[in-house]
């Protein structure tokens, strides 16, 4: 099987460069030697003086640790950095810059905004029956892990996948799912290290980071303890001794990624300790290697009484975590979901965010389409993570959007930054959908560079991956900057996500599966209106997590904005919105609306036969037929629901099936 190279597809014959020069001192320049001959043709290594193409390691404080500049000085380019690996990443961006056709000027600078820039891997070796499958994956098998429950083993699949990453400036991974089933646990102990450490050697080679996530057990399930107390001594010596093994065999290993007391996984809970406890006794292991202990804030209770009406979820990660702030070891990073429930298509942003001072602290995205259309579905995520990243947590500090907020408010900015769930596997091209390879692309490209627009990322992934008319580049980067709009309008009302979608997988319309369960998402409509009870003058005060000014603009009615209002408050169907508009009828239109967008996206994509390869053609013809099939299901579902509790008619007599 040929594996897609994506965007690193395309081998560039300038005639320009005639050679080129790099001392070799390590591993990464060695890589840098063949990814020369991968990327650029007839450019032969030459010896200093003779080379169009110069890499300088230099000493530059601004560069920090990934950091490079080029330079172009009459007809030479010189790069460089600090390390190799700042070369390495400026390789690519000049690779890019070549197809792209972008003109970097005389003195092109860039370094990385944010210090970790990561992919969550959910793979499963052991799964009960699904080994070698990807929880919440849509692309097929593991790269990592086979269906027997082996590791794949496959040099050859995590050289192609490490160079994808680190092309997007991705500086670190971890290789298993977070659910962390009884033989990943052993991951830690020499069972499985051999195979470890060849992942995190071929993965070093392009300077990224491994980490593995662990079960909180461990000292149970591995080390036969009775407990897994974080302040109970053999526990501690249990993970002393791990720590001490892992680091003798992979002395370069990036540390550990752990979900604690969240959806029945194990943690601190369970023996009266609070997450300091746990994350500082497992940091204190790492620290003399210099390890990171990642720990995760999503962490709530799923076993909730629908009835309850005043236990909320979305409170559950400011709760557990603003009390603890500046309790956690200088390498402890929390690491955050942007949203207070999931992943979902539209959410508020996390309180948490802005509410920590004195702690390091990671995003967490998920470029895996969980609750997006599973890449069957056009869904660009990038247009969501800039609003993200974008938006302002009005507290009083100098730079308060999110973006800044990772490295500002970590004690320790070199722990501090982005995580993903990615979204690669076993399918040739990695993604399943074509498509979705530019949210892997656009993923990487704006956490290098948090100032990105969305419209340049775009426009670079669809140069790089097609050669394409100016015109069928304009349609097809419409497509994609609207497509998460558009799933949008098909799927979820004013932030009513996740309520509507069917439990356990997540595809498709359910608008009453999650109503009745414990897992604490509900839209309760009846037959006057619908939405969640969490201002203060009527529900569970959530509001009041985020910072005076936003508290204020969420729980007033006449501010909080349309496009998350079901989330904080409910609504008669009869009121109206700031759009003028009555609740009932932006339901009513938005679902029109979102079903006719992906039959236009559908006509333009088969008027492009002749623009696009064979392959990425019928791979996106394919999934489209689905995508309609599917929007329509929504539209009809979501309509006939709420014109059946609410009795009101659609203004401009469309059909909806009652
Ligand atoms: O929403 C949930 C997903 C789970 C996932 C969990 C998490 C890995 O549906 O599949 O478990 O989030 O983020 O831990």
């Amino acid at each position: 099987m040929t594996r897609d190279k994506c965007w690193l597809k395309k081998k560039i014959a300038n005639p320009a460069f005639t050679g080129y020069f790099i001392e070799k001192t390590d591993v990464i320049s060695e890589v840098i030697v063949q990814e020369m001959d991968n990327l650029f043709l007839d450019c032969p290594l030459v010896e200093k003086g003779k080379a169009y193409l110069t890499f300088e390691l230099v000493n530059h404080l601004v560069l920090g640790e990934e950091g490079f500049v080029l330079e172009k000085n009459s007809s030479t380019l010189t790069l460089s950095s600090n390390t190799t690996k700042g070369l390495l990443y400026g390789l690519f961006q000049l690779y890019m810059a070549e197809i792209t056709g972008k003109n970097l000027g005389e003195k092109f600078t860039s370094v990385p905004d944010q210090a970790i820039r990561m992919i969550n891997h959910w793979d499963n070796f052991d799964d009960s029956n699904f080994h070698g499958t990807i929880e919440r994956g849509y692309a097929g098998d593991s790269v990592f892990y086979l269906p027997e429950g082996e590791f794949r083993r496959d040099e050859q699949l995590l050289l192609e996948y490490a160079r994808l990453l680190s092309s997007i400036g991705i500086n670190a991974i971890s290789i298993n799912n977070v659910n962390v089933h009884k033989k990943e646990a052993f991951f830690i102990t020499d069972k499985h290290l051999k195979d470890v450490k060849q992942i995190n050697d071929i993965f070093a080679k392009y300077g990224i980071k491994t980490f593995l996530s662990i079960n909180f057990a461990s000292p149970k399930i591995v080390g036969g303890l009775e407990t897994a107390d974080p302040l109970d001594n053999e526990v501690i010596a249990f993970w002393e001794g791990i720590v001490q093994n892992i680091y003798q065999q992979i002395p370069d290993f990036g540390g550990f990624l752990i979900k604690a007391d969240a959806e029945g996984e194990p943690g601190p809970f369970a023996y009266g300790r609070n997450h300091d406890d746990g994350a500082n006794m497992l940091a204190r292991t790492l620290k003399k290697f210099e390890g990171i202990l990642i720990w995760r804030c999503f962490v709530y209770n799923h076993l909730q009484d629908w009835r309850d009406r005043t236990t909320d979820r979305a409170k559950a990660q400011y709760d557990n975590f603003a009390k603890l702030d500046g309790k956690f070891d200088d390498n402890v990073i929390l690491q955050i979901k942007n949203g207070p429930i999931d992943f979902n298509v539209r959410e508020p942003i996390s309180p948490l965010f802005g509410a920590l001072r004195a702690t390091n602290q990671m995003l967490e995205l998920q470029i895996t389409q969980e609750y997006t259309g599973q890449q069957k579905h056009i869904c660009y995520l990038v247009p969501s993570w800039r609003r993200i990243l974008d938006f302002d947590t009005k507290y009083e500090v100098e730079q308060s959007q999110i973006k800044d907020i990772f490295k500002n408010q970590s004690p320790n900015k070199r722990y501090s930054g982005i995580a993903a769930i990615g979204n690669v596997g076993m399918d040739s091209n990695w993604t399943g959908h074509k498509l979705a390879q530019a949210n892997f692309y656009g993923y990487g490209r704006l956490i290098w560079n948090n100032y990105l627009s969305k419209e340049e990322v775009t426009e670079d992934w669809l140069r790089l991956s097609f050669d394409l008319s100016n015109e069928a580049l304009e349609q097809l980067a419409e497509i994609l900057l609207t497509s998460w709009e558009t799933y949008e309008d098909y799927t979820a009302p004013l932030g009513l996500a996740p309520a509507l979608v069917k439990p356990n997988h997540h595809y498709g319309p359910d608008i009453d599966g999650y109503e009745y369960s414990p897992w604490g998402c509900y839209h309760y409509a009846d037959r006057e209106g619908l939405g969640q009870f969490r201002t203060v003058a009527e529900g569970t005060g959530y509001t009041q997590q985020y910072s005076p000014a936003l508290a204020d603009y969420y729980e007033n009615p006449a501010t909080c904005p349309d496009e998350t209002i079901l989330f904080f408050r409910r609504m008669n169907y009869t009121d109206k919105l700031k759009s003028g508009k009555t609740v009932i009828q932006h339901i009513y239109d938005t679902h029109f609306r979102g079903y006719e967008r992906v039959l236009e996206y559908q006509k333009t994509w088969l008027s492009l036969e002749n623009e696009i390869d064979e392959k990425s053609f019928q791979n996106v013809a394919t999934r489209l037929e689905e995508q309609v099939r599917c929007a329509r299901d929504w539209r009809d579902e979501i309509n006939t629901y709420f014109y059946r509790k609410s009795g009101i008619p659609d203004e401009q007599g469309r059909v909806i099936y009652a």
